[in-house]
């Protein structure tokens, strides 16, 4: 198999001379063993370091794996202890992180058993069906005990066709919308005062703020009609219990952080976070703790450095190829990232993927998009040919997830491979030689009081186990009449029934000092992204483009094997009639999708997938696109308003007939 062999890249095929943009280009390589590879990376490092510093080299990588070990603990060792610049790691979920604790402190939710309890579930940007199928089922048992689902989204998702009513609202304006919601339910009373007065801050403030979203004005905003606007307000007030099960898609906006801020604000005006089966979900990791300090051990710079180094971006890779300086980026060690497919502004990505003096290595499972610019390739295992701990984001169980298989070919861990560069480079920390066992153990011994009780040798024997919320006040499902769910659990943990918010007044902040010090909007405003309808450039590109994710695929990931193409139809635009119309468009024909970053060539299909001014596209590999780009040839690096993440689905383009080659 390819991807197992160790190679090394040809001076021959060195990005630049080779690269074609018609044809798919694969670089050659050439076969070398571990030790050559480690003996060069080794000296290249050092070499880099003497002659422009230990910050002229970036680490990258994001969600690969996602397990505790491999996704962060040798690779963070290693780099610390290097003095590499440091990476910002927020392309993912950084603004809706910010926005979510800005309320409540930290990331906790509703768990997942509770939603058969339900009666009201909202997916608010969140493509249940499609990307979070472990919810599904619970969201079934919900609805056979006749819960109304409700979906909020730009995209008829697979998720918005099983709907019991299906929300569509223009891209970017969930702040409007919740805003308008809180203004009904606040003007109508339909708020729990009891917990308001108990367990938050700022009542008076958001009151007063909602004055300027009136229904009518969120309808402006958001596309969605004022009566549908007061209609959701007050079932969601009023169907008790309620959930929100808020995803990330809301959060890739200009205002992200801001939306996520103002729709985590409705459980806590309607005291919905009492009630088994009410509150919100956007993340439950907050609930692992696991000892982080140990695993990644952040004091190692201070060793290589004497502080920590500098921090760079994920989301600015292009730019921070090209134009950072003091140090600029000599060497980029990839590891559990496609970069090449998965960040914005693609162009200029490869225009410093290509920059003939970056040394770049790429450790990979597959020959993908980033590892055709690559020195060095190599060999990645899979999660079935390595241990690791796994926490989670959408439950409370903590996983052990065993080595089913011994690594093939010559195929290494994240852990191993930088156990082996630290030795190369002399490291001489005990941490660099603690076996992965030490590893999970130091992982585990944690302050947090929900891992007390679980050890390793209870996760190799049971697999996976609930946090210990021993301590926490815990209810058993308290419906009165309502069947038992087949998948309840004994009893049901609500982080917030009785307030325990994490933040520095200790209850939900609907007014943040914090914010105001930033020079935000202490309750929450909402101002248009600039690439919307209402922004400065909507005359020469109107048209709103999300730039999603693949239902079959995971992000980039298993875009490449042919078994997963076939189930998804890729290299589409998929744009309203009324759109199509007035550019001539017909459903199939060839189209050219262009802003000022880039363009691209894809298939126009109208399928009543999207409103008019909006139009969509999946990421896919860019190998596998004509021309060798993607989608994210039309994305920007620019930052979401907290939390600096990446706004992938705020970008404005235009679209015209592709001109017949000629
Ligand atoms: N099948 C599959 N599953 C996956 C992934 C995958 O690539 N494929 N990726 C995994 C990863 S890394 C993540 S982070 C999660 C992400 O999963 P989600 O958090 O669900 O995130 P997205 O799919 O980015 O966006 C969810 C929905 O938000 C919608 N949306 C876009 N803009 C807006 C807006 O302005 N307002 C509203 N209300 N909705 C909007 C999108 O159309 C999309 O349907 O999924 C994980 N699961
Ligand atoms: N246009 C657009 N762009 C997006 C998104 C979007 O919705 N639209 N979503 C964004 C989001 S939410 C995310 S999270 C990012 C994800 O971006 P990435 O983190 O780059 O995720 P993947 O594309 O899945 O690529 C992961 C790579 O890691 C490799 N890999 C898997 N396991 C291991 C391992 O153990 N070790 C090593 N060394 N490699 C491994 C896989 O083969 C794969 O090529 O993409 C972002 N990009
Ligand atoms: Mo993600």
């Amino acid at each position: 198999m390819m991807g197992r062999k160790l190679r090394s890249f040809a001076p021959l095929g060195r990005p630049g001379a080779a690269v074609s943009t018609q044809a798919i280009w694969t670089p050659a390589f050439e076969r070398i063993t571990w030790d050559e590879a480690l003996d060069e990376i080794a000296s290249r490092f050092k070499k880099i370091v003497s002659e422009f510093g230990s910050e002229a080299i970036l680490p990258y990588s994001y969600g690969g794996t996602l397990g505790a070990l491999n996704g962060a603990s040798m690779d963070r060792r290693f780099f610390h202890r290097l003095g590499a610049s440091q990476l910002a790691r927020n392309i993912c979920s950084a603004a809706g992180e910010a926005g979510l604790k800005s309320v409540t402190g930290v990331k906790l939710g509703t768990e997942p058993e509770q939603f058969p309890h339900s009666r009201y579930i909202i997916a608010w940007a969140s493509n249940i069906h499609g990307n979070n199928i472990h919810l599904w089922p619970f969201i079934q048992e919900a609805r056979r005990q006749g819960a109304k689902l409700v979906v909020i989204d730009p995209y008829r998702t697979r998720t918005a066709e099983c709907a019991d009513w299906y929300l569509p609202i223009n891209p970017g304006t969930d702040a409007a919308l919740a805003l308008g919601m809180m203004h009904v339910i606040i003007t109508e009373n339909l708020y729990d005062a009891d917990y308001v007065a108990r367990h938050t801050v700022g009542f008076e403030q958001l009151r007063e703020k909602v004055q300027a979203y009136p229904p009518e004005k969120a309808a402006e905003w958001t596309g969605i009609g004022t009566a549908d606007i007061v209609k959701l307000a007050r079932e969601y007030a009023t169907v008790r219990p309620a959930v929100i099960r808020l995803n990330y898609g809301v959060q890739r906006s200009e205002g992200g952080g801001t939306a996520t801020r103002a729709i985590t604000m409705l459980p806590c005006i309607t005291g919905s976070w009492k009630e088994v089966g009410g509150g919100l979900q956007l993340s439950t990791s907050g609930a692992f703790g696991l000892n982080r300090d140990a695993l990644e051990r952040a004091d190692l710079m201070n060793q290589a450095l004497g502080r920590p180094a500098r921090v760079v971006n994920m989301v600015e890779l292009g730019k921070a190829l090209n134009s950072l300086d003091d140090p600029p980026i000599k060497a980029l060690f990839v590891y559990s990232s496609n970069p090449a497919a998965v960040c914005p502004n693609h162009n200029e990505v490869i225009r410093g993927l290509r920059r003939p003096d970056l040394f770049t290595v790429v450790h990979e499972q597959f020959f993908t998009d980033t590892t055709d610019y690559a020195d060095i390739v190599l060999p990645a295992t899979t999660f079935f040919e390595h241990k690791d701990l796994q926490a989670a984001y959408g439950h409370y169980y903590l996983q052990m997830s065993h080595q089913a298989i011994e690594p093939l070919g010559e195929c290494r861990s994240n852990v191993e491979t930088f156990r082996a560069l630290a030795e190369r480079m002399g490291f001489e920390e005990d941490c660099f030689r603690q076996s992965v066992d030490e590893m999970m153990e130091s992982a585990l011994a944690s302050e947090n009081p929900w891992l007390d009780g679980i050890d390793r040798q209870r996760l190799e024997r049971e697999g996976h186990l609930r946090l210990n919320f021993e301590g926490v006040e815990l209810r058993s499902s308290a419906q009165p009449g309502a069947a038992e769910p087949a998948r309840a659990a004994p009893e049901f943990f609500l982080p917030f029934a009785n307030g325990n918010f994490q933040t520095s007044s200790g209850k939900a902040e609907l007014y943040s000092e914090a914010l105001k010090a930033e020079g935000l909007d202490p309750v929450v405003e909402f101002t248009p992204p600039a690439e919307s309808r209402n922004g400065a450039q909507a005359k020469a590109f109107p048209l709103e483009m999300l730039a999603r994710k693949a239902d079959n695929f995971l992000n980039s990931s298993f875009a490449n094997l042919k078994v997963v193409q076939a189930m998804e139809e890729t290299g589409l635009l998929e744009i309203n009639a009324a759109d199509a119309d007035v550019r001539g468009i017909a459903d199939g024909d060839a189209v050219r999708v262009f802003n000022q970053r880039g363009d691209i060539l894809l298939k126009a299909r109208v399928d009543g997938k999207v409103q008019r001014g909006v139009v969509s596209a999946q990421l896919n590999w860019a190998k596998l696109t004509p021309g060798n780009k993607n989608i994210n040839v039309l994305t920007s690096e620019k930052l979401t308003d907290l939390g600096n993440s990446a706004t992938f689905y705020s970008v404005l383009v235009e679209v015209e007939l592709a001109k017949p080659a000629s």
